[in-house]
């Protein structure tokens, strides 16, 4: 009784999904309705993302979904679609690893130094940021055309419902939103020549986000009305959303995919000097609160190698990487040198090479040294957070795509010397999911949905091994404690 269901898109940088969420006052079961995957094009202008083939998949997914009472949409960061006067997308979303973003930062800081943007708006530096993105868009045919930036959800569900908005949780990865005030950073946009009337007006998680067009239903074969409800349209905010964290508990999260995201939930932003130096980010999450974390390369270090290798059976490579001995060599996993894709095994050779630590050769070493690195980076950021914002924790959940990696999770326990809760392997549809459900009648704040997934997810303890000082001198060994 009281059972609900909702369609979650969740869209990640190696695939796209539609998850059908059935919520109970007491209950949460996720279903996979259809899985896509995310191929970037590389064409003569640069990398693209083939974003008419995700709105494919997400139709094919709402069909196999069925009857829902609600559908949101959630994706990675940063990257968004220019409309014209009509509404019509000019050209393919470009790829935040394109390489158009080189230089533009420093070009930025030039008007308002980097100290300043981060006061301001408190995001990390990354190259990608919407912020970099759009100034090296400025001088371009297309963007001289343009009458509006959607970001990549908020494009998706402008398809879906034909109405325009821009979520706060991702409309913060721009980099123009302030942090306290919890809109548009009026004085930043001023500075840089950034018109904000090219963004939808902001919407909040849960609110609503228009129906399902009639062409929509027709072609998914679902009748009508469908409510569309904006959720955290960022994934990471959804997958913190869903961390499962038990009551009163102190903890670290790391969402692990393409990306590890690694940090802590807080009540404000952390906006030091030392932060900054730190790269450390604030974005914006549910309920007020703020996702404070690192952004670390993640598994796409893998992802990249296996895509080299041709594509042999993970578990297999990842049964090899388990019986080489521990942190033979690692390499900076922060390091941006690893953003761009291609020859990804001996680029972490080169690395290996240059920092004098002995090569990985076969393929297994070279998965181990990428695991024992982001465990490495992962000890980091944890340690980091908690000292920043000096916000002591007992505990990482662990969530995301790489909670199915047990290595993993095992190193991330033995480098962060703490218990690892893992599981919510979908952490963003469930976050996704949760978000519509109280939009719809479930009721409780955060933790409330929290103790709900502990309640119903299934969840692996990991325990840290032995002795953490092997991996400090691993820091010590790339210098990047
Ligand atoms: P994203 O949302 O960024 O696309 P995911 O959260 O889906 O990423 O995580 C994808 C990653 O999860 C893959 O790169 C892979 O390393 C890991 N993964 C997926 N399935 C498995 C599996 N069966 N065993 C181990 N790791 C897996
Ligand atoms: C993860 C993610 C991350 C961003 C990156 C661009 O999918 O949204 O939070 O920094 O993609």
């Amino acid at each position: 009784a009281g059972v609900k269901s909702y369609a979650a898109v969740d869209l990640g940088a190696s695939s796209g999904r539609v998850i059908v969420g059935r919520v109970g006052p007491d209950s949460v079961q996720l279903s996979e309705a259809h899985r896509f995957p995310n191929r970037p094009v590389r064409v003569p202008e640069g990398l693209r993302w083939d974003v008419l083939a995700l709105y494919g998949g997400v139709l094919d997914g709402l069909r196999a979904a069925g009857r829902v009472d609600s559908v949101g949409v959630d994706g990675w960061a940063v990257d968004y679609g220019l409309l014209d006067a009509d509404g019509a997308l000019l050209g393919n979303p470009v790829h935040y690893r394109d390489s158009r973003t080189e230089g533009v930062a420093e070009k930025v800081w030039a008007t308002v130094p980097a100290a300043e943007l981060y006061a301001a708006t408190g995001i990390q530096y990354a190259p990608f940021n919407t912020l970099y993105q759009l100034t090296a868009a400025r001088s371009t045919a297309q963007f001289a055309r343009a009458r509006r930036v959607l970001l990549v959800p908020d494009l998706l569900t402008y398809w879906l419902t034909g109405e325009q908005g821009t979520e706060l949780t991702n409309a913060s990865t721009t980099q123009l939103i302030d942090p306290r005030t919890r809109d548009w950073s009026y004085e930043v946009a001023g500075r840089l020549g950034v018109d904000l009337g090219l963004f939808a007006p902001l919407r909040q998680p849960g609110d609503p986000a228009g129906t399902l067009r009639p062409e929509v239903l027709a072609e998914t074969g679902l009748s009508g009305p469908v409510p569309v409800t904006a959720v955290g349209s960022h994934d990471t905010a959804s997958a913190v959303a869903a961390v499962p964290a038990a009551a009163g508990e102190r903890f670290a999260y790391i969402c692990t995919g393409t990306w590890s995201l690694a940090g802590l939930e807080l009540p404000a932003p952390v906006l030091t000097e030392e932060s900054r130096a730190a790269n450390f980010t604030n974005e914006l999450g549910l309920d007020g609160t703020v996702r404070y974390l690192r952004n670390i390369m993640g598994l796409w270090l893998l992802q990249e190698c296996v895509r080299a290798w041709g594509e042999p059976d993970l578990g297999v490579l990842l049964r090899q990487a388990a019986t080489v001995p521990t942190l033979r060599s690692v390499v900076d996993a922060g390091d941006g040198a690893f953003l761009a894709p291609g020859r990804m095994p001996e680029r972490i050779a080169q690395a290996c090479r240059a920092s004098g630590q002995p090569v990985p050769g076969t393929r297994a070493e070279i998965t181990r040294c990428i695991l024992d690195s982001l465990a490495l980076a992962h000890r980091r950021a944890v340690l980091a957070a908690q000292r920043l914002a000096d916000h002591p924790v007992d505990v990482v959940h662990l969530v995301g795509g790489g909670t199915r990696n047990a290595l993993l999770c095992q190193l991330t326990a033995d480098a962060c010397g703490l218990p690892v809760v893992a599981g919510a392997t979908e952490a963003a549809a469930l976050g996704n999911v949760l978000v519509q459900a109280r939009a719809h009648g479930l009721v409780g704040d955060l933790a409330a949905l929290r103790r709900l997934l502990t309640r119903t997810q299934p969840l692996t303890r990991y325990t840290p091994r032995g002795d953490t000082g092997r991996w400090r001198a691993a820091e010590d060994r790339l210098g990047t404690r």
